[in-house]
């Protein structure tokens, strides 16, 4: 019985002093498992974006180039300091794991505050200043001269186009005339003679190699236009004319899509631009104006 108490109570003693010995050690393996984690996942981003596993379709117009660029720019610098921090943040979690010491309050620095935060912002804003050209020649600028204007309208849940037609004009557009099934989808007002020569198609129709601007507008919600080989993605809000402006430099049929959930049938509100040769173009309209 003596015999028993004895060995129990060493027992107690003993692991007592084997956990404070954990203690005053620390275990490495949580810190190696955090920072092998961390460098499995920034290794994977990396791949990922190296690997171009999801690339962009090739862009058709010069400002679809000048957005790339652009992207790829802010991918870079972006890359660049998120590889930085995971790795030093791995770095930082090997190095100053548990080995038993005590925890100590550190204040920080002023010094490499004021640097990184002015070093962050010195990046974007250099960035944005950079992107302005992509971004803002788009839309804040007035098209070259000799422009295609077509005006984009947008509704729950189709894409209406319109062309001036041989007058270079628009007619007047009247709400209370909007009558879809009736032939009359944007409501143009037949008192109008701007609007008698109007072409209104569900698909857009553009030369190549002539700049064209694009009047957008919605008649309900906001919607948005969006064409992937363009790099152009321009909300279209009611109550406003939103003009954009591009040129494109290759032949071809891209889709356009919404990408505002505008609605139940979001899903499916869809166009397609067909980019022809300038003959083509011009008998598309004789076709069109024939046939309205
Ligand atoms: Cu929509």
């Amino acid at each position: 019985m003596r015999l028993s108490t004895t060995t129990f109570t060493d027992g107690i003693r003993h692991s007592r002093q084997a956990r404070s010995f954990n203690r005053a050690g620390g275990s490495a393996s949580p810190a190696i498992l955090f920072a092998f984690l961390l460098i499995l996942l920034v290794a994977a981003t990396v791949i990922l974006f190296a690997a171009h596993v999801y690339p962009a379709p090739p862009p058709i117009s010069r400002d679809a180039v000048l957005v790339d660029r652009q992207y790829n720019l802010t991918l870079y610098a972006t890359g660049a300091a998120f590889l930085l921090a995971q790795l030093s943040l791995a770095y930082a979690v090997l190095r100053f794991r548990d080995r038993g010491q005590k925890a100590r309050f550190v204040r920080g620095s002023v010094a490499l505050e004021i640097l990184w935060t002015s070093l962050t912002l010195f990046i974007f804003v250099g960035l944005g200043i950079l992107g302005r050209r992509a971004w803002a020649e788009v839309r804040f600028t007035p098209p070259t001269s000799g422009a295609i204007q077509v005006e984009a309208t947008t509704n729950q849940f189709v894409f209406t186009f319109r062309y001036p037609g041989m007058d270079g004009k628009f007619g007047r557009l009247d709400p209370n005339l909007i009558n879809a099934p009736a032939g009359n989808p944007l409501g143009i007002d037949p008192n109008d003679p701007a609007g008698g020569d109007d072409i209104v198609v569900s698909e857009l129709t553009i030369p190549v190699d002539r700049p064209v601007e694009l009047l957008l507008r919605s008649q309900d919600v906001v919607h948005n236009f969006f064409v992937r080989e363009l790099r152009l993605q321009q909300d279209a809000v009611p109550g406003m004319i939103i003009p954009v402006h591009f040129t494109v430099d290759q032949v071809g049929n891209y889709d356009i899509v919404c990408t505002q959930l505008c609605g139940l049938a979001h899903y499916k509100m869809h166009s397609l631009l067909h980019v022809v040769s300038q003959f083509e173009f011009e008998t598309f309209l004789n076709h069109q104006a024939i046939a309205q």
